[in-house]
């Protein structure tokens, strides 16, 4: 076993103890609900019944802040519409609110049974295991697709991966993996770490750090940060907290993010402010990458971003001066087709000014302890377990040139296989933490006859949402994060453990004990020992040196960290020094790009429906159309039902500039129908000037749980579900997705949903 060395003390921490009539809880509020992230959390339980929760002042990770959805945690926890039972539907009755409560032991026979009969029939590549964003499973889905024995694994219709994917595919080949801005989240004491500095210039990038919390950032950490110096440089299409705090914001088009980055390398460059050392030491193809950015003017991109050149050249000269920056993205940069290149392009600009692996940098984000679970599947975690899937090359990744170079699937190539036949059905789905149709999938108008024509399907949720209403044939109920054990720390910084507090509610069960428990009906016979979730766990812990019981005694464990990894041979597997690129180096010439027969650097590209690119439809459908900017309250399609999240944003909402809505005779609060060539739904208007004025943005994700079950309209999941208007349509690599830079029209709306 490694050794295995940590930074903190654990001295003196209890993981439970007394106060008063209550028995406090300390753990980690990692899924169920959805969230990105895994603060420290105390439950107050008493006689068995959860009572409240607070921040965990102790947690380096959040120190003591929680955001609401945590403090009204106990609404879902204990919501009256919490799925409580297995049940069974038949499959003539998809649709219906015909559901048949059942034994898990039923349950599992009939998984047995009918996905038995489409791998015996079709082939188990037949089969389509899904999951949703960035909750715990995505660590052990990938066993349940293995135990299968299908290779067809991935996120349920979310055209071309986009989240998270194009940006990690895109920095392994740039810079051999994944570098995320350094709050001092390595480092248990945190701010006061003597290693640390402030990052000068946070870049704020299509992202909304402070009501997202995104991919394991808190917002709060980019708070402290600037209450430590740290200055921010915001990108964004809308006025947000963070902008309203930077020293240059670039209100950019939608989709253009690409030009912007290559404009701000190219001043950077003309006025002679990038990291020559670096650059000299640490890149290759730089010579010929300040060719090709030549004529990326800031001129060129002002006109193409529709922002001011002189901002963009102040933007620059701030990021080329600075000691340190860092990029702080979002999903908007994934959310435009060529995401997979708008990442790159982010990713040269900050290679072109050295910052990698320095205090306040860019840093490695490599699993703790090479064990990276509950975020990415790691080949560590499964070996020796389990069918291996035996046909790399039957994994459905529609020929694009990306995903088949990764051995990952194209939703957008499953969805057609699904509608097709070709180049091999999808007979059976089984789907985990994903509402597809209300939120994670585009085109949910094909996504909804697709799901209702398989030959059987299994979802697992902690509700009854419109995708198991409309085609569940077995439903299978979840438990929430304070009913079961785990481990959390899907970042790189830590790893904490899950403590449970309170019993499941009814029949409950943690989705990694499904997986294992309906594994085992499969192929996962040699890991019968695992008869208990701690057995699952210490088997997943194995090379760390901990036990699950180990790690809950101290509650959280950081590993040791470094700075300057490249320059002493810490981040390439042959121990050189370096990164950990098929160069060695930070490639400004990506030799894998030119591989798969595209530009060997970062280019711009018009989205493929936008004022520019396509005028005649833009005629049509003016205005460009980002949706899906997060809101406190909600996890994506989740807490609708929850009484305060709902407060906040009752109603779906599309934010309009005042100027544009006086055009089309809108006004705030008014229903507003949105529509494009693909589909059209209902929001509400909210006027505002915080956003471009040829550019509304729209909520995602929404249904309404208060409709009755039995009214044919799946909650009305269709009424306000803005995909309908965004294609299932990928970047040319497969990866990116235009969620955030479509066309759409707008006029007032006789239509109220909640009351149709
Ligand atoms: N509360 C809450 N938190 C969440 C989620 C949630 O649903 N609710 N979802 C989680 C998930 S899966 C993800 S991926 C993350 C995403 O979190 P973020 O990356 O913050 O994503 P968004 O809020 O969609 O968009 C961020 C910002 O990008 C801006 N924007 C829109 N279009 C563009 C564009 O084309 N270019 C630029 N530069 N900016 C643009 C929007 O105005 C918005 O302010 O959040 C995670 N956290
Ligand atoms: N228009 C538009 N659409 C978007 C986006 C956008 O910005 N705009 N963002 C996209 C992005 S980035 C993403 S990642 C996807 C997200 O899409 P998904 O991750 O699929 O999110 P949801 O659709 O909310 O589905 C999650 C389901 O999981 C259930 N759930 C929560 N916790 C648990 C648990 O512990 N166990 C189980 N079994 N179930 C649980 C919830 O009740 C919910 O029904 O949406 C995408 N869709
Ligand atoms: S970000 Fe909010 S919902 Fe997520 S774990 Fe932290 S407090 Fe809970
Ligand atoms: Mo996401």
């Amino acid at each position: 076993m490694t050794e295995y060395k940590t930074q903190d003390d654990p001295t003196g921490r209890q993981w439970t103890w007394q106060d008063g009539d209550f028995t406090v809880y300390r753990s980690s509020a990692r899924t169920g609900p959805g969230c990105h992230d895994n603060c420290g959390v105390l439950m107050y339980v008493k006689d068995g019944v959860l009572d409240h929760v607070e921040g965990d002042p102790d947690n380096p990770y959040n120190q003591g802040r929680l955001c609401p959805r945590c403090l009204a945690y106990n609404e879902m926890l204990n919501h009256p519409d919490r799925l409580l039972y297995p049940q069974k539907r038949a499959r003539a009755d998809r649709g219906k609110n015909a559901f048949e409560r059942i034994t898990w032991d039923e349950a599992y026979d009939i998984i047995e049974r009918e996905m038995g009969k489409v791998i015996e029939q079709y082939g188990p590549e037949s089969i389509w295991v899904t999951q949703g964003t960035g909750r715990d499973i995505n660590g052990y889905g990938p066993y349940m697709a293995q135990c299968f024995g299908t290779p067809n694994y991935g996120t349920g219709f979310l055209s071309g991966q986009a989240c998270y994917a194009p940006r990690i595919f895109s920095t392994a080949l740039k810079a051999g993996g994944l570098y995320i801005c350094d709050y001092s989240q390595f480092m248990p004491d945190r701010y006061d770490d003597p290693r640390w500095e402030a990052p000068e210039y946070i870049l704020i990038w299509g992202n909304n750090p402070v009501v997202a919390n995104s991919d394991g950032t808190l917002g709060h950490w980019v708070v402290e940060s600037m209450k430590r110096g740290s200055k921010l440089i915001v990108m964004d299409p809308t006025l947000t907290w963070c902008a309203a705090h930077a020293d240059v914001w670039l209100q950019v088009r939608p989709g253009t993010d690409a030009a912007l980055a290559l404009a701000l390398c190219n001043v950077i460059i003309e006025k002679g402010l990038e990291d020559k050392d670096f650059v000299s030491r640490w890149c290759y193809g730089y010579e010929e990458f300040k060719e090709h950015v030549k004529p990326n003017t800031a001129a060129w991109a002002a006109e193409i971003c529709g922002v001011d050149e002189e901002l963009i050249v102040e933007a620059a000269t701030k990021i080329g001066n600075a000691k340190s920056a860092c990029l702080q993205w979002g999903v908007a940069m994934d959310h435009t087709s060529e995401g997979f290149v708008t990442g790159m392009a982010c990713f040269d600009l900050m290679a072109l000014t050295g910052n990698f692996e320095k205090p306040g940098t860019m840093v490695a984000a490599n699993p703790v302890w090479g064990m990276s679970v509950t975020w990415m599947p790691n080949d560590r975690v499964w070996k020796g377990c389990s069918t291996p899937v035996e046909h790399p090359e039957m994994v459905n990744n529609g020929g694009y040139p990306a995903l088949k170079a990764m051995a990952a699937t194209s939703p957008d190539a499953l969805l057609k296989a699904m509608e097709t036949g070709e180049p091999y059905p999808i007979k059976a789905m089984f789907m985990m933490q994903n509402n597809a149709i209300s939120c994670m999938g585009a085109q949910p108008q094909r996504i909804l006859p697709a799901l209702q024509n398989t030959d059987f399907n299994v979802v697992v949720d902690l509700f009854m949402t419109p995708t198991a209403l409309a085609c569940a044939d077995v439903l299978l109920p979840a438990a929430c994060f304070s009913e079961r054990i785990g481990i959390a720390g899907h970042q790189p910084y830590a790893l904490s453990a899950i403590v449970q507090a309170t019993e499941p509610r009814g029949e409950c069960r943690s989705d990694q004990r499904i997986i294992y428990e309906v594994g085992a009906r499969f192929g996962g016979k040699d890991h019968e020992p695992w008869t208990t979730e701690e057995e699952f766990y210490d088997y997943l812990l194995r090379d760390t040196g901990l036990t699950y019981q180990s790690l809950r005694e101290r509650s959280w464990a950081y590993p040791e960290f470094e700075y300057n990894k490249h320059e002493k041979g810490m981040l390439r597997r042959d121990g050189g020094v370096g990164f950990a690129t098929s160069t060695g180096r930070y490639n400004f010439y990506c030799p894998e790009m030119a591989h798969f027969g595209f530009s060997p650097f970062a280019t711009y590209e018009e989205p493929p429906e936008s004022p520019i690119s396509t005028p005649e439809l833009a005629a049509k459908y003016p205005l460009v159309l980002t949706t899906g900017a997060r809101k406190w309250g909600f996890f994506h399609s989740e807490h609708r039902q929850s009484p305060s999240m709902r407060r906040m944003h009752p109603d779906p909402e599309i934010l309009i500039h005042p100027d544009t809505a006086a055009e089309y005779g809108i006004a705030d609060g008014d229903w507003v129908k949105v529509e494009n060539h693909l589909g059209d739904c209902v929001m509400k208007a909210h006027l505002t000037p915080r956003i471009r004025r040829d550019t509304v943005s729209a909520d995602h994700a929404w249904w309404f749980p208060e409709r009755d079950p039995e009214d044919g309209t799946l909650f009305g999941v269709m009424e306000s579900n803005i995909n309908k208007l965004i294609p299932m349509r990928p970047g040319k690599s497969g990866l990116g997705a235009s969620y955030k830079s479509e066309l759409c029209a707008i006029s007032k709306a006789e239509r109220n949903p909640r009351h149709a």
